[in-house]
């Protein structure tokens, strides 16, 4: 007697050909559910070169699990029967196929859990071993420690792994080359930037459709150059491993006016949806080291942030749980400002950012950190509204990456799980790892005054509103010490400029 079929889910960020989900099911009885619907696309108004990425990939891997002998259902966004949620369409496969369970591997969004868990038909989820670290194994290491700090975690996941290990000890005697990872942009700096990929035909039906549907979004899709499928996405890694990677370490820290990629992988786009894994990439960096071709504070540098940041990350936000991104130890309420959907500001610095993130749905690390997040904290915006705008204008969110990055990381709204201290400079950080300030209306070096720069009067701002929080931190004595030093008069000045420019954009005048 033939059994009834199971449905076996997999989601737009689980095309790999290795999923727990997979792994769990019979070839030749269950049947693979995947499917384009609203629930997703519009839980937050997902940049259009997102959706366009993901509903490529997914048609694409859809056809390659039919090629592997799987029976696949997958629905259209513009098929008339699309429910348009994801336990909506196990249902409707359930009553088509007769079955009565479903198999799924855990999202990476509470949110999406918890749909799953409450829908109208059971689905058993296995765990994401796609991952280097089980929510475990993060507790075991968490358990009993006063702070979580990454570094500690990072060196466990090297032992772990025995990437760059000789011997039981750290290649080259350190275990962190970072200090030499910060070197400002050299005058003229390029890069090869990222593999470009010209849409195929699947991709371009997708482009049609997302122009149709969610063309009136922030972002754009013109030259839409990501890749698609696995193919494409270990093209883009040989491609960084070749060109980028040995400068990758040098120029971590650097923007540049115009370049948005500079030496950075853009792999966490592909990464991130399964297209490839964190062993093959980390592999590859290593190999390139071991060949002569990459040195080492650029490989270390770039293995520590998918086997230390990206799974520590991930760590923490199964670790908080589903109300993490309600936190806000500043209470910090001001409206996100209209300029983060149009780039219309008169700060050159946040304009190349925004502008570059509505055309790429892409900004490296420090573009995402020091910029657009270090504003968002020293002007006391509301975290959550933060976060969301970060979930939307990524091509590489989701949540369980995105919210400890910005809760965490960038916001400090989450009290310090992530970072020690808040992430906040002056002008004088963003001048020195940018050519930024050069054409900016506002004087990088004026400190308070007409035309003098935001971040400089915003920062002592921030530190003064919250003294009584990090007065305490030996981290932040410094930065106080430095504050208490000057000029009585002068630091009023400071303290009036900022509130001039809270207030402009509480006016919502253009600043
Ligand atoms: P590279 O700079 O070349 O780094 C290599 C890889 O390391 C990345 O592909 C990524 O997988 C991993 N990585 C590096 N830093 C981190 C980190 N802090 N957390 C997790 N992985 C990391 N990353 C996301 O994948 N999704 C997000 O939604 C996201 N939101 C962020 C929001 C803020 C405010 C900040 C400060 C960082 C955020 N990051 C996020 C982390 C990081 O900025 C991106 O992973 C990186 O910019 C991706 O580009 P890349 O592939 O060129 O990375
Ligand atoms: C992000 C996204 C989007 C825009 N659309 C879909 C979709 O239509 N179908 C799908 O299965 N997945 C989509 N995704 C990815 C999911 O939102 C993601 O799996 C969850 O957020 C968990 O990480
Ligand atoms: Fe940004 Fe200030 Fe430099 Fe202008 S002067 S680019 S606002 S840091």
């Amino acid at each position: 007697m033939v059994s009834r079929p199971r449905l076996i889910l997999v989601l737009g960020d689980q095309l790999s050909d290795d999923l727990s989900a997979l792994r769990e099911a019979d070839k030749d009885r269950d049947i693979v559910v995947m499917a384009e619907v609203q629930a997703e696309t519009d839980y937050v108004p997902h940049h259009p070169r997102k959706i366009a990425f993901l509903f490529a990939a997914m048609r694409k891997h859809a056809a390659h699990l039919r090629d592997a002998g799987w029976t696949v259902r997958y629905t259209l966004l513009d098929d008339p029967e699309n429910t348009h949620s994801i336990p909506g369409e196990l249902l409707r496969a359930a009553d088509a196929t007769g079955a009565q369970e479903a198999i799924g591997t855990e999202p990476g969004e509470f949110r999406l859990i918890a749909a799953l868990e409450d829908g109208p038909i059971p689905v058993h989820l296995f765990p994401d071993d796609r991952f280097l670290c089980s929510h475990a194994e993060f507790e075991d290491w968490a358990e009993g420690r006063k702070e979580l700090r990454m570094e500690w975690f990072y060196r466990e996941m090297r032992r772990k792994t025995g990437l760059l290990m000789a011997d039981g000890e750290p290649a080259g005697g350190k275990w962190n080359y970072d200090k030499e990872n910060r070197k400002p942009p050299p005058k003229g700096l390029t890069s090869p930037g990222p593999l470009r990929h010209e849409p195929d035909a699947v991709t371009r039906d997708v482009l049609t459709l997302v122009r149709d549907r969610f063309g009136n979004r922030y972002g754009t899709l013109d030259g839409f150059w990501f890749a698609t499928d696995r193919a494409g996405a270990l093209a883009a890694l040989d491609h960084f491993i070749a060109k980028s990677l040995p400068s990758f370490g040098d120029y971590q820290d650097a923007m540049v006016m115009g370049q948005p990629f500079l030496h950075h992988a853009i792999l966490s786009v592909y990464l991130n949806a399964g297209l490839l894994g964190w062993r093959e990439i980390c592999e590859a960096a290593e190999a390139a080291h071991d060949a002569g071709d990459a040195p080492l504070n650029a490989v270390e540098g770039f293995i520590r942030q998918i086997i230390g940041w990206r799974e520590f990350i991930r760590g923490v936000y199964f670790r908080e749980g589903p109300d993490y991104t309600a936190h806000n130890e500043l209470g910090a309420s001001r409206d996100l400002p209209e300029f983060y959907w149009s780039g219309d500001t008169d700060m050159a610095c946040l304009r190349e950012c925004i502008t570059t993130t509505m055309a790429e749905a892409y900004a490296h690390h420090i573009q995402r950190l020091m910029v657009t997040g270090n504003f968002a904290l020293l002007a006391g915006l509301d975290p959550h509204q933060v976060h969301e705008w970060y979930l939307v204008v990524y091509a590489d969110a989701y949540e369980w990456v995105e919210s400890p990055n910005v809760i965490g990381m960038s916001q400090f709204a989450d009290g310090g799980v992530v970072a020690s201290k808040p992430y906040v400079s002056g002008g004088n950080y963003i001048n020195r790892m940018s050519d930024y300030c050069k054409s900016c209306t506002y004087a990088v070096t004026k400190k308070v005054g007409e035309h003098a720069c935001p971040f400089n009067m915003l920062y002592w701002d921030f530190l003064d509103r919250h003294r009584d929080r990090f007065d305490g931190n030996p981290r932040m004595a410094q930065m106080y010490r430095t504050w208490d030093r000057m000029d009585a008069d002068h630091r009023k000045a400071v303290l009036d400029g900022a509130a001039g420019v809270l207030a402009r954009l509480d006016a919502g005048e253009r600043v």
